[in-house]
Protein backbone atom coordinates (compact mmCIF):
# COMPACT_ATOMS: atom_id res chain seq x y z
CA UNK A 1 0.00 0.00 0.00
CA UNK A 2 1.03 3.08 -1.07
CA UNK A 3 2.21 5.66 2.02
CA UNK A 4 -0.49 8.46 1.33
CA UNK A 5 -3.33 5.37 1.14
CA UNK A 6 -1.96 3.97 4.49
CA UNK A 7 -1.84 8.06 5.56
CA UNK A 8 -5.91 8.33 4.79
CA UNK A 9 -6.88 5.32 6.63
CA UNK A 10 -4.83 6.33 9.57
CA UNK A 11 -6.64 9.15 9.36
CA UNK A 12 -10.36 8.25 8.89
CA UNK A 13 -10.07 5.64 11.62
CA UNK A 14 -8.81 8.43 14.05
CA UNK A 15 -11.27 10.79 13.26
CA UNK A 16 -14.10 7.80 13.22
CA UNK A 17 -12.38 7.28 16.95
CA UNK A 18 -12.57 10.93 18.29
CA UNK A 19 -16.23 11.07 16.88
CA UNK A 20 -17.45 8.18 18.45
CA UNK A 21 -15.95 9.00 21.85
CA UNK A 22 -17.26 12.72 21.28
CA UNK A 23 -18.60 13.47 25.25
CA UNK A 24 -22.20 14.57 25.54
CA UNK A 25 -22.02 18.11 26.97
CA UNK A 26 -25.63 17.75 28.71
CA UNK A 27 -24.11 14.57 30.19
CA UNK A 28 -23.71 15.98 33.15
CA UNK A 29 -25.55 18.70 33.10
CA UNK A 30 -28.13 19.02 36.04
CA UNK A 31 -30.92 21.31 35.47
CA UNK A 32 -33.36 22.01 39.11
CA UNK A 33 -37.01 23.11 38.68
CA UNK A 34 -38.06 21.09 35.55
CA UNK A 35 -35.47 23.08 33.37
CA UNK A 36 -34.33 21.26 30.09
CA UNK A 37 -30.54 20.62 28.81
CA UNK A 38 -29.99 21.60 25.52
CA UNK A 39 -26.50 22.34 23.95
CA UNK A 40 -25.37 22.06 27.42
CA UNK A 41 -27.06 24.68 28.20
CA UNK A 42 -30.12 25.06 31.11
CA UNK A 43 -33.48 26.08 29.13
CA UNK A 44 -35.26 26.66 32.50
CA UNK A 45 -39.07 27.44 33.41
CA UNK A 46 -40.90 30.37 33.86
CA UNK A 47 -39.44 31.91 36.52
CA UNK A 48 -36.26 30.54 37.23
CA UNK A 49 -32.91 31.36 35.90
CA UNK A 50 -29.30 30.69 36.32
CA UNK A 51 -26.84 27.66 35.61
CA UNK A 52 -29.04 25.23 36.91
CA UNK A 53 -32.44 26.82 36.94
CA UNK A 54 -31.22 27.30 40.64
CA UNK A 55 -33.03 30.69 40.87
CA UNK A 56 -36.44 31.92 41.07
CA UNK A 57 -37.89 35.44 40.62
CA UNK A 58 -40.98 35.73 43.21
CA UNK A 59 -41.99 38.59 41.13
CA UNK A 60 -42.43 36.41 37.48
CA UNK A 61 -46.06 36.17 38.15
CA UNK A 62 -46.93 39.34 39.89
CA UNK A 63 -48.71 41.80 37.70
CA UNK A 64 -48.38 45.52 39.97
CA UNK A 65 -51.09 48.14 38.25
CA UNK A 66 -51.37 51.58 38.38
CA UNK A 67 -47.07 52.31 38.74
CA UNK A 68 -46.50 49.50 41.57
CA UNK A 69 -43.61 48.27 41.60
CA UNK A 70 -43.11 44.36 42.77
CA UNK A 71 -40.18 43.38 45.60
CA UNK A 72 -40.02 39.29 46.64
CA UNK A 73 -43.43 38.74 45.24
CA UNK A 74 -45.97 41.54 46.90
CA UNK A 75 -46.55 44.86 44.92
CA UNK A 76 -45.66 48.11 46.65
CA UNK A 77 -47.81 50.44 45.60
CA UNK A 78 -47.75 53.99 44.89
CA UNK A 79 -50.16 56.60 47.54
CA UNK A 80 -53.74 56.12 46.33
CA UNK A 81 -53.56 52.53 45.56
CA UNK A 82 -54.47 49.47 47.26
CA UNK A 83 -55.26 45.95 46.98
CA UNK A 84 -52.46 42.99 46.06
CA UNK A 85 -52.53 44.33 42.54
CA UNK A 86 -52.08 48.02 43.30
CA UNK A 87 -55.75 47.80 41.14
CA UNK A 88 -57.82 49.71 43.78
CA UNK A 89 -58.51 53.22 44.30
CA UNK A 90 -57.45 53.93 47.98
CA UNK A 91 -60.91 55.23 49.87
CA UNK A 92 -58.11 57.12 52.29
CA UNK A 93 -58.28 59.39 49.49
CA UNK A 94 -61.67 60.27 49.79
CA UNK A 95 -62.61 59.52 53.83
CA UNK A 96 -61.52 61.65 55.85
CA UNK A 97 -61.17 60.56 60.02
CA UNK A 98 -62.41 62.48 62.68
CA UNK A 99 -60.98 62.84 66.33
CA UNK A 100 -57.43 61.69 65.82
CA UNK A 101 -58.39 58.77 63.19
CA UNK A 102 -55.85 57.27 60.91
CA UNK A 103 -57.31 56.29 57.79
CA UNK A 104 -55.41 52.45 57.15
CA UNK A 105 -56.21 50.75 53.89
CA UNK A 106 -59.28 52.10 53.34
CA UNK A 107 -60.94 52.19 56.70
CA UNK A 108 -60.89 54.68 59.48
CA UNK A 109 -58.78 53.41 63.07
CA UNK A 110 -60.13 54.74 65.66
CA UNK A 111 -58.71 56.05 69.09
CA UNK A 112 -60.44 54.82 72.20
CA UNK A 113 -63.99 56.59 72.67
CA UNK A 114 -64.45 56.91 69.02
CA UNK A 115 -66.19 54.49 66.24
CA UNK A 116 -68.68 54.75 63.33
CA UNK A 117 -67.15 55.01 59.83
CA UNK A 118 -65.75 58.37 60.33
CA UNK A 119 -64.79 57.84 64.07
CA UNK A 120 -67.58 60.67 64.56
CA UNK A 121 -69.10 58.71 66.59
CA UNK A 122 -69.24 59.39 70.48
CA UNK A 123 -68.84 55.54 72.55
CA UNK A 124 -69.77 55.39 75.79
CA UNK A 125 -67.07 53.32 78.26
CA UNK A 126 -67.84 50.01 79.16
CA UNK A 127 -65.57 49.29 82.19
CA UNK A 128 -63.91 51.24 84.79
CA UNK A 129 -60.39 51.25 85.89
CA UNK A 130 -59.20 52.74 89.23
CA UNK A 131 -55.67 53.55 89.21
CA UNK A 132 -55.22 55.40 91.99
CA UNK A 133 -56.53 55.92 95.41
CA UNK A 134 -55.95 59.43 97.25
CA UNK A 135 -56.58 59.52 100.64
CA UNK A 136 -56.38 63.34 101.82
CA UNK A 137 -58.40 62.90 105.32
CA UNK A 138 -59.50 60.70 107.79
CA UNK A 139 -61.02 59.31 110.73
CA UNK A 140 -59.13 60.22 114.00
CA UNK A 141 -60.09 57.40 116.61
CA UNK A 142 -62.42 54.68 116.07
CA UNK A 143 -66.35 55.73 116.59
CA UNK A 144 -65.55 54.70 120.64
CA UNK A 145 -62.84 57.54 120.43
CA UNK A 146 -59.45 54.96 121.30
CA UNK A 147 -56.52 55.01 118.93
CA UNK A 148 -56.50 53.20 116.04
CA UNK A 149 -53.05 51.36 117.13
CA UNK A 150 -51.53 51.60 120.49
CA UNK A 151 -48.69 53.08 119.22
CA UNK A 152 -47.70 55.39 116.35
CA UNK A 153 -51.28 56.17 113.52
CA UNK A 154 -53.30 53.88 111.46
CA UNK A 155 -51.45 51.62 108.51
CA UNK A 156 -54.28 52.15 105.85
CA UNK A 157 -54.90 50.56 103.11
CA UNK A 158 -57.94 50.58 100.72
CA UNK A 159 -60.04 47.66 99.78
CA UNK A 160 -62.89 47.89 96.51
CA UNK A 161 -65.41 45.33 96.44
CA UNK A 162 -68.77 45.17 95.19
CA UNK A 163 -71.61 45.65 97.47
CA UNK A 164 -70.54 46.37 100.42
CA UNK A 165 -67.26 46.79 102.58
CA UNK A 166 -64.83 43.52 102.22
CA UNK A 167 -61.00 42.61 102.01
CA UNK A 168 -62.24 39.68 100.06
CA UNK A 169 -62.13 41.41 96.77
CA UNK A 170 -59.31 43.79 96.24
CA UNK A 171 -57.36 45.33 98.32
CA UNK A 172 -54.39 47.28 97.90
CA UNK A 173 -50.61 47.12 99.99
CA UNK A 174 -50.64 49.41 103.51
CA UNK A 175 -48.84 53.19 104.55
CA UNK A 176 -47.40 52.68 107.87
CA UNK A 177 -48.30 55.55 110.80
CA UNK A 178 -50.26 57.65 108.65
CA UNK A 179 -50.75 61.28 109.83
CA UNK A 180 -53.42 63.49 109.59
CA UNK A 181 -53.14 66.63 107.69
CA UNK A 182 -50.89 64.67 105.20
CA UNK A 183 -52.03 63.22 101.68
CA UNK A 184 -51.84 59.72 101.02
CA UNK A 185 -51.76 58.65 97.32
CA UNK A 186 -51.70 54.14 96.89
CA UNK A 187 -51.67 52.90 93.42
CA UNK A 188 -54.28 50.04 92.86
CA UNK A 189 -54.99 48.15 89.46
CA UNK A 190 -58.86 47.33 89.70
CA UNK A 191 -61.01 47.04 86.38
CA UNK A 192 -65.04 47.39 86.81
CA UNK A 193 -66.22 45.16 84.11
CA UNK A 194 -69.96 46.26 85.20
CA UNK A 195 -70.37 49.44 85.41
CA UNK A 196 -73.89 49.15 87.03
CA UNK A 197 -73.38 46.98 90.23
CA UNK A 198 -72.14 48.91 92.97
CA UNK A 199 -68.66 49.39 94.54
CA UNK A 200 -67.63 50.02 98.06
CA UNK A 201 -64.44 52.24 98.37
CA UNK A 202 -62.74 51.37 101.68
CA UNK A 203 -59.84 52.10 103.89
CA UNK A 204 -58.70 50.11 106.62
CA UNK A 205 -55.90 50.51 109.30
CA UNK A 206 -53.91 46.87 109.12
CA UNK A 207 -53.68 44.89 111.95
CA UNK A 208 -52.69 41.05 111.72
CA UNK A 209 -55.11 39.36 111.68
CA UNK A 210 -57.79 41.31 111.39
CA UNK A 211 -57.92 44.78 110.02
CA UNK A 212 -59.60 47.82 111.19
CA UNK A 213 -62.63 49.56 109.41
CA UNK A 214 -61.92 52.83 109.28
CA UNK A 215 -64.88 54.11 106.65
CA UNK A 216 -65.39 53.25 103.01
CA UNK A 217 -67.68 54.75 100.18
CA UNK A 218 -69.95 53.16 97.50
CA UNK A 219 -70.43 54.35 94.10
CA UNK A 220 -72.60 53.50 91.07
CA UNK A 221 -70.31 53.65 87.98
CA UNK A 222 -72.27 54.06 85.34
CA UNK A 223 -73.73 57.14 87.08
CA UNK A 224 -70.35 59.44 85.99
CA UNK A 225 -71.81 59.22 82.51
CA UNK A 226 -69.77 62.30 81.99
CA UNK A 227 -66.59 60.02 82.07
CA UNK A 228 -64.36 61.82 84.58
CA UNK A 229 -60.92 61.38 85.78
CA UNK A 230 -61.29 61.68 89.41
CA UNK A 231 -63.95 60.77 91.49
CA UNK A 232 -64.46 62.84 94.76
CA UNK A 233 -65.58 61.06 97.76
CA UNK A 234 -66.41 62.41 101.24
CA UNK A 235 -68.67 61.56 104.24
CA UNK A 236 -67.70 64.78 106.44
CA UNK A 237 -69.52 62.97 109.71
CA UNK A 238 -66.53 61.18 109.86
CA UNK A 239 -63.74 63.10 108.16
CA UNK A 240 -63.14 60.94 105.25
CA UNK A 241 -61.89 62.41 102.42
CA UNK A 242 -60.67 60.40 99.04
CA UNK A 243 -60.18 60.81 95.20
CA UNK A 244 -60.10 58.20 92.69
CA UNK A 245 -57.94 58.39 89.41
CA UNK A 246 -59.92 56.55 87.43
CA UNK A 247 -59.39 55.31 83.25
CA UNK A 248 -62.51 54.28 81.26
CA UNK A 249 -62.18 51.40 78.86
CA UNK A 250 -64.19 50.45 75.43
CA1 LIG B 1 -55.06 49.01 114.74
CA1 LIG C 1 -49.46 51.94 113.05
Amino acid sequence: MPNTMKNLLIFLFLSIFIISCKQDPCEDKICLNSGICIDGTCQCEGGYSGERCQDYDECFQTNCLNGGTCLNGDCDCPSGYIGTNCETVDPCLTLNCLNGGDCVSGACACPPGFGGVDCSVVLDPTKMRITKITIDDFPATRPDGTNWDYVGGPDIMASVSSDSCSLNEYTTGYLNDCLKGNTYPINMNILIEDLDVYQSICIWDWDSPDPDYMGGLTILPSFYDNWPTTILLQNSNIDLYMQLTISWEY
